[in-house]
C-alpha cells in the first residue's frame, strides 16, 4: 500500500473545483488520509519547489502556490503514486489525456491546477513536509477495506 501527496492549487479553489477533483479521487477508490484548506507559507513553497529554484518560470511558480489557498492531501491506496499521476495527467493540459483532470479544467502549464507526487521519494519528502504526524488518519477502514478484510 502507497501514499502520496496531492495538493489543489489556488485555481482549483476558486474556481468552486475542490468538490468535482475529490469526486474523482473516492471514485477511483483512494484513500484521503490527510487533508488540509491552508494558505501556503513562502518558506513552505520554497521548499516544496526546490528542485525548480532557477528555471526561468521558478518565480511565477512561487508566486501561484502562495497566491491564495490550496487543498493539501494525503492519499492511500494501490500505485497510487503512479495512478494519481494518470488521474491528473501531463504537466502540459494540452498534451493531458482527455479526461484527466489537467485536460478536462486547465489550459496553462503555469496554472495547471494540481500537483501529484512524482516518485516514491517525492511522496515521503512532501507528506513530511506538508503534513504533520497527527494531521494524518491511520485508523479508519474504507467500505473497500472492510469488505476486502483488510
Ligand atoms: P508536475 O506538476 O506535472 O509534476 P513538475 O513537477 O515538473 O510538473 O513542475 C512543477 C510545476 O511547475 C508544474 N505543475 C507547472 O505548474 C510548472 N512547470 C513545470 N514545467 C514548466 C514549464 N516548462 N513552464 C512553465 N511551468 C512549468
Amino acid at each position: 500500500m502507497e501514499r502520496t501527496f496531492t495538493a489543489l492549487k489556488p485555481d482549483a479553489v476558486k474556481r468552486n473545483l475542490m468538490g468535482r477533483i475529490i469526486q474523482r479521487i473516492e471514485e477511483k477508490g483512494y484513500k484521503i488520509i490527510g487533508m488540509k484548506l491552508m494558505d501556503v507559507p513562502h518558506e513552505l513553497a520554497e521548499k516544496h519547489y526546490a528542485e525548480h529554484k532557477g528555471k526561468p518560470f521558478y518565480p511565477r511558480l512561487i508566486d501561484y502556490i502562495t497566491s491564495g489557498p490550496v487543498l493539501a492531501m494525503v492519499l492511500e491506496g494501490d500505485n497510487v503514486i503512479m495512478g494519481l499521476r494518470h488521474i491528473v495527467g501531463k504537466t502540459n493540459p494540452d498534451e493531458a489525456e482527455a479526461g484527466s483532470i489537467r485536460a478536462d479544467f486547465c489550459t496553462v502549464k503555469e496554472y495547471n491546477i494540481i500537483h501529484a507526487s512524482d516518485s516514491k521519494e517525492s511522496a515521503e519528502r512532501e507528506i513530511n513536509l506538508w503534513f504533520k504526524k497527527e494531521e494524518i488518519c491511520t485508523d479508519y477502514k474504507t467500505a473497500l477495506e472492510f469488505l476486502m478484510g483488510n
